[in-house]
């Protein structure tokens, strides 16, 4: 059935006009099989090129005939061994894809260093004959260019995932240890399909039991299934574990103790799982515990489990997503405040894990001042998969846009060009450890994510972790290639309505700047009215600071100066009314009604009608999807569409909601085109 399980791994038969040329060129499959990963491999490629081009490879040793497809490293493969020169540089995980030819005969090649090279190699040649891209004249060279690519899952031991909107955790504890559902091993070929190579499988709000014998022992189970297919497990760690499973008085990190506890335990770890990852760690902040209960600093926490892991190899992921609620300085600049003042003093084997803004993971928002404000700590990029504040599963948002954005914006750390990516992949600053991050999206949903489109997060998530300068819409015309169609009458209408998806949500729920409007608690539906009164952190009035004069929160000089945060040239453009881009307006500055905009309008009437573009691209969405019918299978259409109702519907409530209340401060009437008030 078309109920999305295969993902953007479907192999269905490609069309009968381009068949014959594929099978040409697959004339054999020449892929060893005596390691789990090589054995990882030759399945992928059995299974799909047996789907896609409607009958089984001719498994053979050697490449005998033309057309032969040949994978594996020269270790793996005596035909390979002339490339060894070539194969310098692309490292442990790279690849190479080469039309060439073997004892005289025309070959597909795909040769690596290392099985997993190869495997990622195999996936990469299977994108290609499902997007249907010729196999000829092939010359390609891939190596990723961040190392540790990591889902977070945010998974509770009793299978609640806290923001999931995919159904319960995948990970079935109670049957772990024995029973290894077949799905773990799909979820591997999925995230190697995109090159992610770890995964932390609980959430950063975790229980300690998840580091007890007994919980090791399940994650230990999940770790061998994913271990062909390169994919290390992560646990998240409370940092008060001493205490509640080590029956110890205090979690002082500067306590020997302590340090001791975290020593055996890291001993114990590995005994159990020899490839073990390392620790996430969300410490102080929203109640969690850390070193800061004990007046030591988050170098020091991260340090003494750093020192813990460093025998076995492991590394600690240290969250900068910290505040308090209590705190009534501007949420924007305590990350910035906490860390920057222990940059240069995290061990070796420490990631700075920073969200890509300084709020929380908003439809849209400014890079966080931490990148580039912290070049002697290496830092890896969060990005949130599942949609927290964007609408949820329903909601039709390709996020491939926004981490572009994120990863495209210029710091000027070190003068113009010092881009987010070049942070996140060590170049600006020369760091070996480099990491990325997303916030899974995953469930027991048959489609796995909630949702058809959210599927295309958690493929752009990997794809541009293991290249962050790569581009959206490739990676959205690849998805929409694997997941539909190949037929250019649907993949352009798709891939137009992903395009525009991040703007036009950011349109019917948080133009121009502004932020954190939505209902407090869950987080999905519009309000900026905020129940239950203000909280200290919200600096008394909500991020919108609506009032009679108009709208926005100052941070400027005038205001909580968190402009000051960025490299002067950031602050400077962001700082100044006259040159802050528009759609960070509201973010940085409190701005009156009757402010002109670019276009000519006011303030006041931009903003409603950035409102109603919003909803008008989801009416556009439904029009274009509503024209596909046919064109993709009933089941997935049939879904997509109701769907896509459904984002209509809560656009036009985010667009009513937001507006009628702002217009109680500003006074001021519709603009004309204004949709009419419901
Ligand atoms: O976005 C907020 C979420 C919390 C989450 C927290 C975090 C895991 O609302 O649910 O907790 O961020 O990132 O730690």
């Amino acid at each position: 059935a078309e109920d999305g399980y295969d993902l953007w791994l479907r192999y269905r038969p490609l069309p009968a006009p381009v068949l014959k040329q594929y099978r040409d060129q697959g004339t054999q499959l020449v892929a060893p099989a005596d390691t789990a990963t090589q054995r990882a491999a030759r399945d992928e490629l059995v299974r799909g090129l047996s789907g896609l081009l409607g009958r089984a490879p001719a498994l053979a040793a050697q490449a005998r005939r033309d057309g032969a497809i040949v994978v594996g490293t020269p270790a793996s493969l005596p035909q390979l061994a002339a490339l060894q020169g070539e194969l310098e540089g692309l490292g442990e995980e790279g690849y190479l894809i080469r039309s060439t030819r073997i004892d005289g005969r025309a070959a597909t090649v795909v040769a690596a260093n290392t099985d997993m090279g190869a495997l990622y190699g195999s996936f990469h040649l299977l994108r290609l004959v499902q997007t249907g891209q010729p196999l000829a004249g092939l010359d390609l060279r891939e190596a990723p260019k961040v190392k540790v690519r990591v889902l977070n899952h945010w998974d509770n031991l009793d299978r609640y995932v806290e923001r999931g909107y995919a159904g319960e955790s995948i990970w079935d504890w109670h049957k772990l240890p024995d029973w290894l559902d077949p799905r773990y091993t799909d979820y591997a070929r999925a995230n190697a399909s995109v090159g992610i190579n770890g995964t932390v499988l609980n959430n950063v709000n975790t229980s300690a039991l998840a580091l007890t014998p007994m919980y090791l022992e399940k994650a230990a189970a999940l770790a061998s299934v994913f271990r062909p297919y390169g994919i290390k497990v992560y646990l998240s760690a409370r940092f008060s574990a001493p205490i509640e499973i080590g029956g110890l008085a205090t979690a002082d990190p500067l306590d020997p103790a302590v340090r001791q506890w975290w020593k055996d335990k890291a001993d114990e770890i590995y005994r159990t799982i020899p490839d073990f990852g390392g620790f996430l760690v969300k410490a102080n902040s929203e109640g969690q515990p850390g070193p800061q209960d004990y007046g030591r600093s988050h170098a020091d926490g991260a340090n003494m489990l750093a020192e813990a892991l460093a025998p076995h190899g492991g590394i600690v992921m240290w969250r900068a997503f910290v505040y308090s609620h209590e705190e009534p300085d501007d949420r924007h600049k305590q990350a910035y405040n906490e860390f920057v003042p222990h940059d240069g003093r995290f061990a070796d084997n420490v990631l700075v894990q920073v969200k890509n803004g300084a709020i929380d993971f908003q439809p849209r928002e400014p890079f966080h001042p931490l990148f580039g404000a912290m070049p002697r700590t290496p830092l890896m990029m969060e990005f949130q998969i599942t949609k927290e504040y964007l609408g949820f599963a329903t909601h039709l948002v390709y996020l491939g846009p926004l981490y572009e954005e994120a990863l495209r914006a210029d710091t000027h750390a070190r003068g113009p060009g010092s881009t987010v990516a070049k942070i996140v992949d060590g170049s600006l600053e020369g760091h070996a450890l480099t990491g990325m991050a997303g916030v899974a999206n995953i469930g027991v949903d048959r489609n796995w994510s909630g949702s058809h489109f959210d599927q295309a997060n958690w493929y752009v998530f990997g794809r541009m972790a293991w290249d962050p300068h790569a581009g959206a819409e490739d990676i959205a015309r690849d998805w929409a290639r694997m997941t539909f169609s190949t037929d250019p009458a649907v993949v352009e209408p798709v891939v137009s309505m992903m395009m525009g998806s991040h703007q036009a949500v950011v349109d019917y729920m948080t133009p121009l700047g502004l932020h954190h409007l939505m209902g407090r608690g869950h987080h999905y539906g519009p309000g900026p009215w905020v129940e239950g009164g203000p909280r200290a952190d919200w600096t008394s009035v909500y991020y919108h600071r609506a009032d009679a004069r108009g709208i926005g929160f100052d941070r400027t000089a005038s205001g909580s100066n968190a402009v000051g945060q960025y490299a002067p040239p950031v602050a400077a453009q962001f700082g100044n009314l006259d040159t802050v881009p528009e759609e960070f307006l509201l973010w940085f500055h409190h701005v009156p009604w009757d402010h002109r905009m670019a276009s000519g309008r006011s303030l006041w009437d931009e903003l409603v009608l950035r409102y109603d573009r919003g909803v008008d691209y989801v009416r556009g969405m439904r029009r274009t999807w509503a024209a596909l019918e046919g064109k993709v299978d009933t089941e997935r259409h049939h879904q997509v569409a109701v769907f896509l109702g459904i984002q209509e519907k809560e656009a036009k409530w985010w667009r009513d909601a937001s507006i009628a209340y702002f217009q109680t401060f500003s006074q001021r009437p519709l603009p004309e085109g204004a949709a009419p008030p419901p």
